[in-house]
């Protein structure tokens, strides 16, 4: 074996990695620019068909789709984005929602819960980029694909060139783009890379309706100073809206073409054309001038009312289909396809609080992400951190072209081969879609020539269902890998040593193969590996089974500074946090449950994390330490074999989490409107006769009845109608729409006539039906004869459809359509939710009485309410409420994510809306299900004092409505956290 060796680049550690800086550090690098008042180098982003290019370097985006609407608690948000940051991610990718942000046409919030800027700001402050995506359409499983409620009352076809609904689009960009704009990297204080004109915009391709408006949007955009490149997400990879597909004022430059995919997890990774396979384009991407841009990727999916999706498994069962190896299957496969912007959707899902979830989904939104709805890292998260780190810290990655097909041994095994062309490095990602392991062997390309490997004999095994990276030619900085089994996930290099991580399953044998001209010094310092030096060749082979960590020392040889090599599975890897600080130094961290950030200082490595167990400490560093403080405490610490420092006891775990019973119960019954006496002559009079609703106003019906017309787009809706001469009166017919498992209760005269609920949805209807209804009552014949009678109706409306089509689906109408006495039309007064709360938003409440009254509010004065037990059991058709206190004290040092649990009998047909706080945290359909568990997120709840919650239950009166006794329930406590901030829970004003 002859080994060239200019066949592939040494590059120094530094300049290594100064191409994948990580944007924490670009910003230190602007602050200091200001601050010394010299000339700031110019910041751009721009792309060429490989990569992002961020002020000229390489960036592949990593990136997770959160959304900050889905958690109403700013200081969690920081949490979040801290655990993608540590766990590999370099971007998150956010939707904004307009619904979320306005109320009513004109009006825009962004304070609060709705502070987008804090969220972008956070981003930055954690060290990611940001991928921004307000819509103005998002979908996103969000009540009207993120529409507001107001405009679906307007004009025009909405995701068209319609000049209404063009003016609203605009009126919300002025108002998200002042929020982003001066957060971009180029012209702001931020991160934002990228942004997104429309999602999924597939209606319209080939009209000039739609070239014409994704051409204004593009023009909006940029007159409101968005100057980073622009794009478009295409749904699957249909080519559309590529560049030049619509008129960006010959800016074909700064707009770039992206796809998402969301491929059955069943199914084996489809290839998008890339390299010239799967594709129909002729070899090539639908957009070659423009980096493999995928916009989505799924990172789990989600379950519908009932459970069908995972056949009532839930977000377990999401999680368990798309787990740690079919992310490695899928995202590597995207890798090897030139994929070089990837953004798994979701990363953490949250919570539809409030209203708003579509109808396709309940309240949580946890997606079976890498991070689950109680903040906790899952089994998901270490394949991230592996890819992640990767692809930040190997230059190799950003540039790949396809290079010669091989194969390996197996035909199991199918093998991408891309090379560098610029460092000459060679990258094989081998998959394996049997449901057997697969061993092989694979003949590889090195600057010694074609090496059968592994080399020292034996094969190496692709694990069922699973994928890995093997590379040759790669520098570690100051050495070079001649070529690795084992797939690399880390190196950083300084004055102290190089470190190099590389990563497989338990079990996995592995080989590394490193340059080295003279023969260096080995020592094994943990775990056992076998080594041979190969004086005529130049090479150094490690060959070792993984297990655990293992650490081998490298010293001498071609340089005196020495290597070290970690070679960890998958377990370890788990607890292993690679930083760059943002002095420039590089630390390793083994042992807690997270590292979030790490400051060098002089010889003190200054760490912040987590532990949710007593953990070891270890920490490896290229400059000199040897001190280590962790949250801000000293740890005693004795100095390693292996070159490392380790603490000489372990780190604290969390403190006990002791959570009370919820007692003291008070109940108040409701719905006093569906009382003859109640005076409802403040309620809006159904005298609409046209609508924009997609929905006709049906045959017969003079007025419609819509709720969406009168001004209520959320939650409940109560209608009344007084009818005079009923002698002979039979059937009362009443139609109406309400999405899925809407409800509809009637009474006359006060008396329960029953209720109407909409099915259950199948997998196949959960996102497809439009779920009217209609019910008929007969009269009772004891209250026929003379009026006036009074017919009270409540509505419980889930949900505007999405408009994923552009078809104005989510102006399908909400509410009665039609009613009807013996065929008869009634004319009828309407309610739902009165003004809306300014710190809660429009989305909290709906127009229930209690919810009209305050009965949800912190402070609403219970006292004369009944003191009851749970489970009470109440079998009216109607509302009522249960409220009680409740009083934590979380020791303040722990981060405990405490959700509310409810299980009872599933035949009890009820349903729950859980105030916490004032906060709508939720729906509880207990004859339904699939959710028990509502996640009550800390900043909302106080973990240390006082809580309120009310629960107000809806049931149809035919079987005992309880509710249980709900149970406070621990869903994770680590020892960490961050700082946490109250969220403004304005309590009850009379
Ligand atoms: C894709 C949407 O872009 C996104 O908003 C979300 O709805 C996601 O799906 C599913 O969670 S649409 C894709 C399934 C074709």
């Amino acid at each position: 074996m002859k080994l060239s060796r200019r066949a592939f680049t040494t590059l120094t550690g530094a300049a290594a990695l100064t191409a994948a800086l990580p944007a924490t550090t670009a910003r230190a690098a602007v602050a200091d620019d200001d601050g010394g008042g010299g000339a700031a180098a110019p910041r751009t982003v721009g792309f060429d068909r490989y990569s992002l290019l961020v002020d000229g370097g390489r960036v592949p985006l990593w990136s997770g789709e959160v959304h900050p609407f889905r958690l109403p608690s700013p200081s969690l948000w920081r949490d979040v984005l801290e655990k993608m940051r540590a766990s590999g991610y370099n971007s998150v990718s956010v939707y904004a929602s307009w619904a979320y942000h306005s109320p009513a046409p004109g009006q825009y919030d962004f304070k609060g819960v709705r502070d987008l800027g804090r969220f972008l700001d956070m981003a930055a402050d954690a060290g990611l980029y940001v991928i921004a995506r307000p819509g103005p359409y998002i979908n996103g499983e969000t009540d009207a694909g993120g529409f507001p409620g107001w405009l679906t009352t307007t004009a025009g076809r909405a995701r068209t060139s319609d000049p209404t609904y063009m003016a609203y689009a605009d009126e919300w960009l002025t108002a998200v783009d002042a929020v982003i704009a001066p957060r971009q990297h180029t012209t702001g204080g931020g991160t934002v890379v990228l942004y997104q004109l429309e999602n999924e915009y597939a209606s319209y391709v080939t009209s000039a309706t739609g070239r014409d408006y994704m051409a204004h949007l593009y023009a909006k955009v940029r007159a409101d100073g968005i100057d980073v490149p622009l794009f478009h997400n295409d749904k699957g990879r249909n080519g559309y809206w590529t560049p030049g597909a619509f008129d960006t004022g010959g800016e074909e430059g700064r707009y770039l073409y992206a796809f998402d995919g969301y491929p059955s997890a069943s199914g084996n990774p489809p290839d998008w054309g890339y390299f010239g396979t799967g594709g129909a384009t002729g070899g090539s991407t639908a957009s070659p001038e423009t980096p493999g841009f995928m916009a989505e990727f799924a990172g789990g999916w989600f379950d519908c009312w009932g459970g069908a999706e995972f056949a009532g498994a839930g977000y377990a069962g999401s999680r368990a289909e798309r787990n740690a190896a079919y992310e490695r299957r899928f995202y590597l496969t995207n890798l090897a396809n030139g994929i070089k912007i990837h953004n798994v959707y979701m990363t953490f899902g949250g919570t539809s609080w409030g209203w708003l979830a579509a109808p396709v989904v309940y309240t949580s939104y946890d997606y079976g992400a890498a991070i689950d709805e109680a903040r906790n890292l899952t089994a998901k998260i270490p394949p991230m951190k592996q890819v992640g780190a990767l692809l930040e810290s190997f230059p190799d990655l950003a540039q790949l072209d396809r290079a010669t097909d091989t194969a390996a041994s197996s035909t199991d095994v199918r093998v991408y081969h891309l090379t560098n062309p610029e460092r000459g490095s060679h990258l094989y990602f081998l998959r394996n879609d049997t449901a057997h392991d697969a061993p092989c062997t694979l003949t590889v390309e090195t600057a010694a020539g074609p090496v059968t490997v592994p080399a020292g004999g034996g094969r190496l095994t692709v694990a069922a269902k699973d994928m890995k990276v093997l590379a040759t030619n790669l520098s570690l900085g100051r050495r070079a890998v001649l070529h690795t089994t084992a797939q690399p996930m880390w190196r950083a290099g300084g004055a102290s040593g190089d470190l190099a991580l590389f990563t497989g399953r338990p079990g996995d044998a592995v080989e590394i193969v490193l340059v080295s001209h003279r023969r260096p010094v080995v020592r094994t310092t943990a775990g056992t590996a076998e080594s041979v030096y190969d004086a005529d060749a130049g090479t150094l082979r490690v060959n070792a089974v993984l297990d655990g960590l293992t650490c081998v020392r490298v010293e001498g040889g071609d340089t005196a500074v020495p290597q070290t090599l970690l070679l960890a599975d998958d377990t370890e890897a788990a607890a292993l946090w690679p930083r760059t600080t943002t002095e420039g130094a590089a630390v390793l961290v083994r042992g807690p449950a997270l590292v979030r950030d790490a400051r060098v200082d002089g010889p003190t490595v200054h760490l912040t994390g987590d532990t949710d167990a007593p953990a070891d400490l270890e920490v490896w560093a290229t400059g000199p330490i040897r001190a280590v403080r962790w949250n801000g405490r000293a740890v005693p610490v004795k100095a390693t074999a292996s070159g490392s420092l380790a603490a000489r006891s372990q780190l604290a775990g969390p403190a006990d989490v002791s959570l009370p019973e919820l007692t003291g119960w008070r109940y108040a019954p409701e719905n006093p409107e569906s009382a003859p006496e109640f005076d409802d002559s403040a309620w809006s009079t159904c005298d609409l006769t046209t609508t924009h609703s997609t929905t006709k106003l049906p045959a017969g019906q003079p007025a419609v009845l819509f709720a969406d017309d009168y001004g209520f787009h959320y939650g409940d809706v109560w209608y009344r109608s007084t009818v005079t001469d009923t002698t002979d009166a039979q059937t009362l017919s009443l139609s109406y729409q309400a999405g899925t498992l809407g409800v509809l209760m009637a009474w006359w005269d006060g008396r329960p006539l029953g209720t109407h609920r909409l099915p259950v949805p199948t997998k196949a209807q959960a996102t497809t039906a439009t779920w009217s209804g209609t019910a008929t009552f007969a009269v009772p014949a004891d209250l026929r004869g003379d009026g006036p009678h009074t017919v009270a109706v409540l509505v419980r409306r889930m949900a505007h459809e999405e408009d994923g089509g552009a078809n104005d689906a989510f102006k399908s109408a909400r509410g009665l359509t039609a009613a009807t006495l013996d065929g008869t039309p009634l004319t009828w007064r309407v309610q739902g939710a009165t003004a809306a709360d300014p710190v809660r938003g429009p989305l909290n409440t709906g127009g229930l009485y209690g919810e009209r009254t305050g009965w949800h509010l912190p402070g609403f004065p219970d006292g004369k309410w009944a003191a009851v037990e749970l489970p009470y059991t109440d079998t009216r058709q109607g509302v009522s409420w249960y409220r009680t206190d409740f009083h934590l004290s979380v020791h303040p040092g722990t981060d405990a994510s405490i959700g509310l649990t409810f299980e009872d009998d599933p035949a009890r047909p009820y349903r729950v809306l859980v105030y916490l706080n004032g906060w709508n945290l939720g729906q509880y359909v207990n004859d339904v299900g699939p959710q028990h568990t509502f996640v009550l997120p800390n900043g909302i709840l106080d973990t240390r004092g006082r809580n309120t919650l009310a629960l107000a239950v809806l049931s149809d009166g035919t079987g005992p409505a309880g509710p249980p006794q709900p149970a406070l329930t621990l869903l994770g406590a680590a020892a960490g956290g961050v700082p946490v901030e109250k969220v403004g829970s304005p309590a009850y004003r009379p």
